[in-house]
């Protein structure tokens, strides 16, 4: 930690800006953004973490406080990356809006640093970050509590849709309107987050996004959303449709080899829709992990917490009211086993919906596949 030094949250200056702040939002002794600013003034360089396999959201809130940091305390920021990023959608974002991104295991941390992790929450077991990192703020919306003790500065929001939400909502009371690039990963964060659901969207979500829209560049959505896909895409899907079995309301898809992690959640994206089922799950085999994604189609679904105690002590898991994720890592990746853990995680997930174990029924019967091979 830096030696304390004055903070320019309450001095006059700040004071006469915040009086003109938009209509709506909070009164200036009462503001979260002025106390965040204030936490980081003292340090010499920010830097800017999230979770494994950075989202759009993510991205788009850490490019929204780096923005923020620099404009209004003149201190060089730094973006950076856990692990892959591989859905077709957030590569693009990245390439389009030249997000630079250093990976996590690269990085030594200075003395006069401060770290603000967003989009997640420390030792969620979603980032390899060391326990070293000077970790001095926390800005997440996800329902998965972390460990929150000793952290300068908290903010976090069950209640919002999207972690960009509140990072917008900070640069509109700090008078910090962003640029079309900005604007459009920010823009794009909340949509993605939101997927159509409406009853995870917040008033504070609403907002930003009507003052994102006319801010962002359109066109650079339109290419970022409609990514082109790689062959790998169809191959996993192929495999996801093949060995997808329903059981009641709930359909299960397992994916022997997963091109890509983030594949899982795209299947159960796809999968959910499926008017049949009000639940989707999909375990896919990457890097000697299971992977494991969850959509509910109902509300008060609290899908993080149901596929966090389905799992355990196998792995862990975590997430939002509609939407969650998890990994088992295994301890052998030979068919046996895998069948094992397979039919203890089918198991548990019924008894916890309360659905009788039944054998699946295929979502394409095994005649239906063999027989489209053949003509
Ligand atoms: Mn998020």
């Amino acid at each position: 930690m830096p030696d304390p030094k004055p903070t320019r949250a309450g001095n006059g200056k700040q004071r006469e800006k915040a009086s003109k702040s938009p209509p709506g939002l909070r009164p200036a002794a009462a503001r979260r953004s002025d106390r965040f600013l204030a936490q980081l003034s003292g340090y010499k360089r920010v830097t800017l973490v999230t979770h494994v396999n950075p989202d759009p959201d993510s991205l788009g809130s850490m490019l929204g406080l780096a923005h923020l940091v620099e404009k209004k305390l003149g201190i060089p920021t730094r973006l950076t990356r856990d692990g892959l990023i591989s859905r077709a959608e957030n590569r693009a974002m990245v390439d389009l809006l030249e997000i630079e991104l250093e990976p996590i295991d690269t990085i030594a941390w200075d003395p006069h640093e401060a770290v603000v992790m967003v989009d997640s929450q420390p030792n969620t077991g979603r980032h390899h970050l060391g326990e070293d990192a000077p970790l001095v703020a926390v800005i997440d919306h996800h329902d998965t509590p972390g460990d929150l003790d000793n952290i300068d500065f908290v903010d976090v929001r069950r209640s919002l849709g999207a972690t960009c939400s509140l990072v917008t909502s900070y640069l509109r009371e700090q008078l910090v309107s962003p640029d079309a690039r900005l604007a459009t990963a920010l823009l794009y964060g909340i949509e993605t987050e939101l997927c159509g659901y409406p009853r995870e969207a917040s008033p504070v979500d609403d907002k930003a996004l009507i003052h994102l829209y006319p801010l962002a560049d359109k066109d650079l959505m339109a290419r970022i959303r409609n990514a082109r896909l790689p062959q790998t895409y169809f191959n996993g899907l192929l495999q996801a449709l093949q060995n997808s079995f329903i059981y009641d309301r709930l359909i299960i898809s397992w994916v022997d080899d997963l091109p890509q992690p983030e594949m899982a959640a795209e299947v159960v994206d796809f999968l959910i829709r499926f008017e049949e089922v009000d639940w989707a799950l999909c375990g896919g085999i990457y890097n000697n992990n299971l992977i494991l994604s969850l959509r509910a189609a109902v509300p008060d679904a609290q899908a993080g917490e149901l596929l966090s105690k389905v799992v355990g002590k196998l792995g862990r898991a975590g997430g939002h009211d509609r939407r969650a994720g998890g990994l088992i890592p295994l301890t052998s990746v030979a068919e046996s086993a895998i069948d094992n853990i397979q039919s203890e995680l089918r198991k548990r997930l019924l008894k916890t919906m309360h659905i009788e174990e039944c054998r699946g029924q295929r979502l394409v019967s095994k005649r239906d596949i063999l027989h489209n091979l053949h003509t």
